[in-house]
């Protein structure tokens, strides 16, 4: 492999390592948001991604990486993290402070100087291997919230290679931020990249009014996309950048064979009814438990749905080390039963619940079958799942419902039915609008939904990124529409 000129940068390695029973390591690639995203573009580019392994570093390890990186196609190099760090880092800092807080819920932040501390160290951590491998790389990308604070750290260690990074989450209100005791470092590491991306408009603008009233040094100049901000004598670029899936792997797939008649299999095993699909990781941002109270509200407010419907509701596990998640799981379970036993007749059963991954074959085969999907975030960065469902939608039958609070739909909104994920009857009349709608208003809809889909891809997102990075005089690029609700519009930033 030659020398990767591109460096990209996560929390975790884009690959899941355990080990078989006989204790051999073994490696598979990973799954989630970032990977779906990355992957492609580092396949087609070439590079190296830096990321934390989850186990400790000696020879088998570096073994497996780099066989790993060879079938992936490009290098793997693990950040060593010491064993506290790593538990604090990830699922004190990362997980119990800036996800919640990030997502509008700080009641559920577990602020503590301790975890803030084994953040930084983290980020020393990653900065360190990356400042060790970036001769001769032209630019260094650094995803996510666990990593606000590398480039201040790749500084500090005297690298002057351009850095951006990416927010893949929101970046919450002004009232919701202030409560961040490490406020002020959190903006000022962040205004070390020469390029921040966030994933909408909305977010881009909570950001700007935290800088003003937290930084009133900082000037903001321009307008477009990608706006240009001064601060301490360096000057920063700031762009809202959504981000897209890789419309044409999924499509082609989601046209083969096995596909169709797996989802033909799938909607015979539902007894022919109409399938409503919901797919998440399990998460509370995700709002799976009021998608089933929601659902449960359309089967009490329309009694034809009863018999004629199937909620399919398929939750990937996730972060089960952190606490609060077993208990979401457990009340998920919970909920399933109860609005079972409340509606079940015999031979229909209203809620199916799959607690498991799903591999690529499995998911496209329920998003072909499904007549509409429930995407319901509380609040989400973008949400990938509602762009995958319309790339697979090759015969577009289906409705996309949207959550107004995922990023998503910024640009899905006119197409899609948006809900607001805590109005019970809002998601009820939404699934009865779908199921009502005309054949003719459903396929346009879709077929809008699938144009923007497949115009502004990942590889569209990268290119942006990357020329909003490279070209300083760009502020503007061409954007599938990215708006803040007329509602939440301030009258002026200054
Ligand atoms: P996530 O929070 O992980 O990503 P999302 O965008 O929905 O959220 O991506 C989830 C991914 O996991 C999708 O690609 C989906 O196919 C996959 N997935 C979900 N359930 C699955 C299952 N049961 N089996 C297998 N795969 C499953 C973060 C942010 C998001 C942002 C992305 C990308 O929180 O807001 O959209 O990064 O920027």
């Amino acid at each position: 492999m030659s020398n990767p000129r591109f460096v990209a940068v996560s929390n975790r390695l884009p690959v899941k390592l355990t080990r078989a029973p006989d204790g051999a390591l073994i490696s598979e690639p990973g799954a989630g948001g970032l990977v779906s995203a990355l992957a492609p573009v580092l396949r087609n580019r070439g590079g190296l991604w830096v990321g934390w392994p989850g186990l400790e570093r000696d020879d088998e390890l570096d073994c497996t990486l780099a066989e790993a990186g060879r079938k992936a196609g490009y290098i793997l190099k693990p950040v060593d993290l010491e064993p506290g760090d790593a538990d604090l880092f990830y699922n004190g800092f990362s997980n119990q402070v800036i996800w919640p807080l990030f997502h509008d819920l700080s009641s559920l932040c577990r602020f503590s100087p301790v975890v803030w501390e084994a953040y930084r160290r983290a980020n020393r951590s990653f900065a360190e291997v990356v400042a060790g491998c970036c001769s001769g790389v032209d630019f260094i990308w650094v995803h996510d919230y666990h990593l606000m604070g590398v480039a201040e750290e790749l500084r500090r260690l005297g690298v002057t290679t351009p850095v951006g990074f990416f927010l893949h989450i929101p970046f919450p209100p002004l009232d919701m931020f202030l409560r961040l005791p490490w406020r002020a470092q959190v903006l000022r590491s962040l205004l070390a990249y020469d390029l921040v991306g966030f994933q909408t408009l909305r977010d881009r603008r909570n950001f700007l009014y935290c800088l003003k009233r937290l930084m009133p040094d900082v000037k903001t100049r321009g307008a477009g996309s990608v706006l240009n901000v001064s601060h301490e004598g360096g000057e920063v670029r700031i762009g809202s950048f959504p981000i897209g899936i890789d419309h044409k792997a999924i499509d082609a797939r989601a046209r083969k064979p096995d596909i169709k008649e797996g989802a033909e299999r799938l909607r015979e095993s539902l007894g022919a009814r109409l399938m409503i699909l919901g797919v998440d990781r399990l998460d509370y941002t995700k709002g799976i438990p009021e998608k089933l109270e929601a659902y449960r509200r359309a089967l009490e407010k329309y009694p034809e749905l009863r018999e004629e419907t199937v909620l399919v509701q398929i939750a990937v596990p996730s972060r089960q080390e952190a606490q609060g998640y077993r208990e979401l799981a457990t009340q998920i379970e919970q909920l399933v039963c109860e609005i079972n036993e409340q509606f079940a007749r015999p031979g229909w059963e209203p809620i199916r619940y799959i607690a498991r991954n799903h591999d690529l074959v499995e998911l496209l085969q329920h998003y072909r079958a499904a007549d509409m999907a429930l995407v319901t975030p509380i609040k989400d960065g973008m949400n990938l799942v509602a762009k995958e469902y319309c790339a697979a939608q090759v015969d577009e039958h289906g409705v996309l419902i949207l959550s107004e609070f995922a990023g998503a739909s910024s640009q899905m909104h006119r197409w899609a039915l948006t809900v607001n994920p805590h109005d019970q009857d809002g998601i009820a009349d939404a699934i009865h609008n779908a199921i009502t709608m005309t054949a003719g208003d459903r396929r346009n809809r879709m077929r809008h939904l699938r144009t923007g889909v497949r115009t502004y891809d990942i590889y569209h997102w990268v290119d942006g990124f990357l020329r909003a990075a490279t070209q300083k005089t760009l502020t503007d690029y061409p954007a599938w529409e990215d708006y803040v609700p007329a509602i939440e519009c301030e009258p002026t930033l200054g």
